[in-house]
């Protein structure tokens, strides 16, 4: 039976008229639906995470048990999350600020980890809801009341640093493609493994190249690549050339739960942090 009306809520919309959150928010809740449908789960057996930002509001407008967590803190509270109750299906949505700069350490150690938990970041390239600083992925020279003389520093390519690093699964979508960017979610949580998302989604507000990542992409062949290939591509966008959206990088490897025991698991060997 479908899950996908009782993924709604009654809390208000405060997102921008226009804002690509809109759409992904909708794909998500497509792509949960058939997972359930597929697994034979119901809206319960998932679990949601989210940061603090204009991303965070995924966890007030999706209808999924979960954690409201820090900013910066998406990963952690996933793997956590996981490792307490490894039955869960469990997602997070985390922004770009919240992800590639607070919390850049467990992002790499997650795929260090491979815990089997997908990861989604709205990667508007600005601290959104702080009115516009800029982030590790905002462009050089990217101008903001913080930065009035533009900013100095050199964008972040946090594909590259996925891919470099042996992250499972690593892919990129534009949520204005709705029906690739459902798929990719969908094939995402199937992964066993960590699997992660990027989504490109310009900030109406305070940032850039609307027209031109709408307008400039193209879709990756859907197709198994060595490390170094996925490399190559995930460097095409900084080169100026046009945007790689898709699947970027697949590898099984082995899952988090395969090496360390459950807290359930634990406790029925006596061991761990249960014992008094
Ligand atoms: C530990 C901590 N540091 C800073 C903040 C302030 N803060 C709240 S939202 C936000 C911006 C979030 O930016 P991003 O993660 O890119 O999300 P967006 O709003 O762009 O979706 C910041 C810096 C906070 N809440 N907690
Ligand atoms: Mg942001």
């Amino acid at each position: 039976m479908s899950i996908k009306k009782n993924l709604d809520t009654d809390a208000e919309m405060t997102w921008c008229p226009g804002c690509n959150n809109f759409i992904l928010l909708s794909a998500v809740k497509n792509a949960l639906d058939t997972i359930s449908e597929e697994k034979n789960i119901r809206r319960e057996d998932f679990s949601m995470a989210s940061g603090i930002g204009c991303h965070g509001k995924m966890f007030d407008y999706l209808n999924v048990g979960g954690v409201y967590s820090l900013h910066g803190r998406v990963l952690p509270t996933l793997v956590g999350t996981k490792i307490g109750n490894p039955s869960l299906e469990v997602i997070g949505f985390g922004g770009d600020g919240d992800t590639y700069s607070e919390g850049m350490s467990h992002f790499i150690h997650a795929s260090r980890f491979n815990p089997d938990i997908t990861m989604v970041v709205h990667n508007n390239r600005v601290f959104a809801l702080t009115t516009g600083q800029a982030t590790p992925t905002s462009e050089e020279g990217f101008e903001s009341k913080a930065q009035p003389e533009g900013h100095s520093d050199p964008a972040l390519n946090p594909l590259e640093i996925a891919v470099a690093n042996g992250t499972s699964f690593v892919a990129r979508v534009n949520p204005r493609d709705f029906g690739k960017t459902q798929e990719i979610l969908e094939k995402a949580m199937k992964w066993d493994g960590f699997s992660y998302v990027d989504v490109i989604m310009p900030c109406r507000k305070y940032t850039q190249n609307i027209e031109e990542v709408n307008e400039k992409f193209y879709w990756l062949e859907d197709k198994d690549r060595t490390r170094d290939e996925a490399l190559e591509k995930t460097r095409e966008w900084d080169r100026g050339e046009k945007l790689p959206l898709g699947i970027f990088y697949r590898k099984k490897k082995r899952v988090m739960s395969e090496r360390k025991k459950s807290l359930s698991e634990l406790r029925e060997d006596g061991k761990g942090w249960h014992q008094t």
